[in-house]
């Protein structure tokens, strides 16, 4: 690791947040009656929660004669309760699945599990006890975690019913994300993923404002970007800080905009001074995707962008997109630190980055759109997909009329590639935004996250598709995670962007 990296790694851990801790129990105490051999009895938190749970076990009847033989299992959402793991044959580690196996060879005893784990139910199972004594639970509790600060979250006035819940939820899906850094979510893969980081900023920017947060999870990822400089897609802070082996076109990107949105919150230049030429190797590195007629050369590499978990997706079209956008921002960047007579950057890069920007979007339209369709097309097979479309109006190939009929267009496209998560979604309400389509924007975001508070969600998915509620990448939802840090956008397209059934007219 060269010093440079090793410098931003120490500034990172200055930033280091404090945790919350908090003792929390069950809404409906613990039964009064003794537990034999197949008996299970279901805690209900009452809300979701992230931390380390403590149960103390007694036995009744004759001496304990043989080891009392429990399961626990930690559910965040209701429908995990009836998921079987026995035959999970999904692509992604077992080893997430929220559950264990425990023997107590000797009651009374306080079993303080190790894990952290995310759950509102926490369901106990005797497997086995003997026919001469009976489990008594006495007590459970959890010490619940997180790094941020109620006292700080700001007020939202003016919202309906509705909206509040949609609020509510989606500040508790970021909160309980939040920890040593922004993780994606408590249950599964809980590091530090950068699609996720740029999206959870937003709406920490609009409730918590706990910026130091972005300002550390900012310089470890331009800590542990490798000997190439190439931010990688995540990183984990545990048992040391260590960026993964894993990259994404796009996660890559999202280093400039995130960068960026954190330099308009916060104003903090000498941040922007020491990240800018990570961020500027971002778009170096990115230009080697391209052919000689600037249009993105298309890949078969599974995850080598990522933009949606809908694995028919073909990624070109919006990957050129996410590029455009990506370079816009980085001129944007560029200037703020020209204004501060900064070094590290000339009025030629600027320029060049404008010819470069301008050429990528002359391709794209003549290479990537269909005037026919009026939609971008990804690909050998000419795919028309909503992530290659809304990317496309984000990065404002066309103008905001023409944009507003290639959404408009989309909604009409029978075989278009849908999207499965949220964070694809929240792309999707963001281009309507953008091109003055306030009304179907607000319906969009009302319709799917309000589907997920009548699905009875307390956070919000990592994916949900109302289509098919078992959806999931993995091979299995039983692996899905139900606090994912992608879904808590509402509370910022409704704080910051005034999505608001008041602001409509
Ligand atoms: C999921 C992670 C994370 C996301 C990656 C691409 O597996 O949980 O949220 O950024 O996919």
């Amino acid at each position: 690791m060269t010093d440079r990296r090793l410098e931003f790694i120490q500034i990172a851990e200055k930033y280091k947040p404090k945790m919350q801790i908090e003792t929390v129990r069950p809404l409906n105490g613990v039964p009064t009656k003794a537990l034999k051999d197949g008996d299970s009895v279901i805690f209900d938190f009452g809300n979701h929660y992230v931390g380390h749970v403590k149960l103390c076990l007694s036995s009744v009847g004759s001496h304990q004669d043989a080891p009392a033989f429990i399961k626990v299992k930690f559910c965040e959402a209701e429908r995990e309760l009836n998921e079987d793991s026995s035959n999970y044959q999904g692509w992604i580690s077992k080893g997430w699945i929220q559950e264990e196996w425990i023997h107590a060879d000797v009651l009374p005893t306080v079993l303080e599990l190790p894990r952290r784990y995310a759950f509102r139910y926490v369901k106990v199972e005797v497997l086995a006890v003997s026919g001469k004594y009976s489990l008594v639970i006495d007590s459970v509790e959890a010490d619940t975690i997180t790094s941020a600060q109620e006292n700080g979250l700001a007020t939202c006035e003016g919202l309906t019913d509705m909206e509040k819940r949609i609020d509510e939820v989606a500040i508790r899906t970021l909160r309980n994300c939040m920890q040593d850094v922004f993780e994606d979510g408590p249950k599964r893969d809980r590091r530090l993923w950068i699609g996720d980081l740029r999206l959870q900023a937003l709406a920490n920017y609009a409730t918590f404002g706990q910026n130091d947060l972005v300002k550390r999870c900012l310089y470890l990822f331009a800590g542990t970007a490798d000997e190439n400089d190439r931010v990688r897609s995540c990183l984990f802070t545990e048992p040391e800080i260590e960026g993964d082996d894993t990259y994404m076109f796009d996660y890559s990107l999202f280093f400039i905009d995130t960068l960026l949105s954190y330099y308009k919150e916060t104003k903090d230049i000498e941040t922007v001074l020491d990240l800018y030429d990570t961020a500027a190797r971002q778009l170096e590195i990115a230009k080697e995707y391209f052919d000689e007629k600037h249009v993105m050369k298309d890949s078969d590499v599974l995850g080598w962008c990522f933009l949606d978990w809908n694995l028919g997706l073909n990624k070109q079209a919006g990957a050129q997109a996410v590029y455009i956008y990506s370079e816009k921002a980085m001129i944007e960047l560029a200037h703020i630190v020209l204004e501060h007579g900064s070094k590290n950057v000339s009025i030629q890069d600027v320029e060049s980055m404008k010819t470069d920007v301008a050429n990528k979007i002359c391709a794209a339209r003549e290479h990537l759109f269909d005037e026919t369709k009026c939609l971008f097309v990804s690909g050998e097979n000419k795919q028309v997909s909503y992530a290659a479309n809304a990317w496309a109006v984000l990065a404002g190939i066309w103008d905001d009329e023409k944009n507003a009929e290639i959404l408009a267009a989309l909604e009409k496209e029978a075989n278009a590639e849908m999207m499965v998560t949220p964070y694809m979604h929240h792309h999707y309400v963001e281009a309507l935004l953008s091109c003055g389509e306030k009304e179907k924007a607000y319906k969009h975001m009302t319709s799917y996250w309000g589907g997920m508070i009548e699905n009875g969600a307390d956070t919000f998915y990592e994916l949900y598709n109302p289509e098919n509620p078992f959806e999931s990448p993995y091979g299995s939802s039983i692996v899905n995670s139900y606090c994912h840090a992608w879904s808590c956008t509402p509370t910022y397209l409704m704080r910051m962007c005034g999505l608001t059934e008041g602001n409509l007219s």
